[in-house]
């Protein structure tokens, strides 16, 4: 068995989860944040047989979009704070992690 660890936008989240169930996927939904836009986010936690990763890849891939987001950042010079100059990054669709998982028991 796999542990998929995702990492979606908000925005994603009620499609792909609907999808997830639909196809028979088991799925914890924790809200988290960025550590760079320091904007909330939804991290998964989708248990799965090993033969399935590739399939509940493609349906996580499938329901999550790429975004640009602007954020703000205060350069200093010799500690000298300067004025924050937006940077423009692209978020998403999903950061997947895929771990192996030593046992699965349901108690
Ligand atoms: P954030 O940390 O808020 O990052 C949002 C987006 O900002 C990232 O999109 C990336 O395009 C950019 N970014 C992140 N860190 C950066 C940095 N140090 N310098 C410049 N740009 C940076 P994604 O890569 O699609 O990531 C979306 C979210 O997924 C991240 O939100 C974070 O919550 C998570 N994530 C991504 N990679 C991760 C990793 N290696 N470990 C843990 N969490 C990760």
């Amino acid at each position: 068995m796999k542990l998929l660890v995702v990492i979606v936008q908000d925005n994603d989240v009620n499609l792909l989860m609907d999808d997830l169930v639909e196809n028979k996927y088991s799925v914890t939904k924790l809200a988290t944040t960025g550590g760079f836009l320091k904007e909330g986010n939804t991290t998964l936690l989708i248990g799965v047989d090993e033969k399935k990763v590739q399939d509940c890849i493609s349906l996580i891939d499938r329901n999550c979009k790429k975004r640009r987001s602007t954020t703000f950042i205060n350069p200093s010079t010799q500690g000298v704070v300067m004025q924050s100059i937006p940077i423009e990054v692209e978020v998403g669709g999903a950061t997947v992690f895929v771990l192996d998982v030593d046992q699965f028991l349901k108690l």
